[in-house]
């Protein structure tokens, strides 16, 4: 029987490696919408992340160069600008279905993506986190980079037999290197389940400001009523004692099921950019789009703008993976020139890039109409849009 040579196998997964991890990333010129670029390749994958993290590279030890600690996906990032680089932190995930943070970074944004060395150590509090995912990044006026992220724990209450029924609560933690973090405790809300928390770059009233999403249940929402906003004293421990519904979920909408802040909020001379998710249930699942709302900048509570339907929904390959049918956007960059770098994932399994600039998405915000509501109310509207051309036409 003929046993492949270790270390012709190792040759061939750095060559690999190497080659995926500088191929370049050009515009998909087969897809366009007049606003977004989509781009042929997505920018990290599993197979982006260092070969040490998961094979023993050693061939005394490793004899048939085997992956043993394999890596399922990495997806759902964090971005920032980092001097005149873009990092992510990015949602990895193990073959055990464990999420850990690590850090990438590349100059142009859109190609040549490459992990630091080693992931990041996120210390643990008390009640250590079962799986830590999603991380936000927010530059906060005070001084800090924070990372609010979802810490996932077995529901205590969970009847014996029940394996599934967690506790979804913020984790937050800060840093000023990406290297080393220090964890405060977990956000305190009156709902007993969160995800998709962000903490709002600037102080309002003096407070720290949270974007929160309160759900009664892990999965289902309940009486929760869409994403929120709530101030916080201190946020080392911070507790907010009132959340106030701001961009409710909504029947056969695009958020129908839940909806969630994402991006952390970009600051525009016409207010606060959010990216944020929808969600909706149907025979096929969940099916997660992107949309964008715009909040006013003395308030941003207040939402100015809301286009309705999806800013992005998957297509092509990104419609298939470990959960099909989701793009899940947690982190944008905005340029010196204007450029705005959109990070999204497609379905729980890699990470994209789109492209556009500031101007055009507030275009887009400000000039999409808001959703109708009904059919009849729908047809009106792309009446309106139809009479519109058809002047211009005769015109
Ligand atoms: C998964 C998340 C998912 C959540 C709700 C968690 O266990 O890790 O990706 O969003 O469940 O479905
Ligand atoms: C969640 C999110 C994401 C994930 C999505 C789809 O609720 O928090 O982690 O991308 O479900 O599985």
């Amino acid at each position: 029987m003929h046993e492949p040579v270790p270390l012709a196998t190792l040759a061939r997964l750095k060559a690999e490696h190497e080659a995926l991890i500088t191929r370049p990333n050009r515009v998909d010129l087969a897809w366009t919408n007049g606003l977004l670029d989509r781009y042929e390749q997505p920018v990290l994958t599993a197979a982006h992340t260092p070969l040490a993290w998961r094979y023993d590279l050693n061939p005394k030890t490793n004899p048939f160069m085997m992956e043993q600690l394999g890596i399922n996906g990495v997806f759902n990032a964090g971005a920032m600008l980092w001097g005149d680089k873009i990092v992510l932190v990015c949602r990895v995930e193990g073959y055990d279905r464990k999420s850990f943070f690590a850090v990438a970074e590349s100059e142009t944004g859109i190609d040549g993506f490459k992990f630091w060395d080693r992931p990041l150590v996120m210390p643990e509090t008390d009640n250590p986190d079962i799986n830590v995912y999603d991380m936000r990044l927010t530059e906060h006026e005070d001084g800090w980079i924070y990372g609010v992220f979802c810490t996932e724990r077995k529901d205590p209450a969970a009847p014996p037999g029940d394996m599934s029924s967690a506790v979804a609560q913020a984790g937050i933690a800060r840093t000023h290197d990406l290297v080393a973090w220090e964890r405060l405790d977990d956000l305190i809300t009156a709902s007993p389940q969160q995800r998709n928390v962000v903490l709002h770059p600037e102080f309002v009233q003096g407070k720290y400001a949270f974007y929160t999403r309160p759900q009664d249940d892990f999965i289902q929402a309940g009486s929760g009523g869409g994403i929120a906003f709530g101030l916080a004293d201190d946020v080392a421990h911070a507790v907010i004692t009132s959340e106030i519904v701001i961009d409710p979920r909504g029947y056969h909408t695009i958020k129908e099921l839940k909806n969630g802040a994402g991006a952390t909020p970009i600051k525009t001379s016409e207010g606060w950019l959010h990216i944020a998710h929808g969600v909706r249930a149907c025979a096929a699942g969940l099916r997660y789009v992107l949309y964008a709302f715009l909040c006013d900048l003395q308030d941003p509570s207040k939402v100015t703008y809301r286009p309705g339907g999806y800013l992005m929904a998957p297509v092509g390959e990104e419609r298939v993976g470990d959960v099909s049918n989701v793009l899940f956007c947690n982190g944008a960059v905005v340029r010196d020139d204007g450029t705005l770098l959109i990070y999204y994932a497609s379905s729980d399994t890699r990470m994209h890039v789109a492209t556009t600039t500031l101007n055009k998405m507030l275009d887009y915000v400000k000039n999409t109409p808001p959703d109708a509501g009904r059919s009849a109310a729908s047809v009106e509207q792309r009446l309106s849009l139809i009479e519109h051309n058809e002047a211009l036409q005769q015109g």
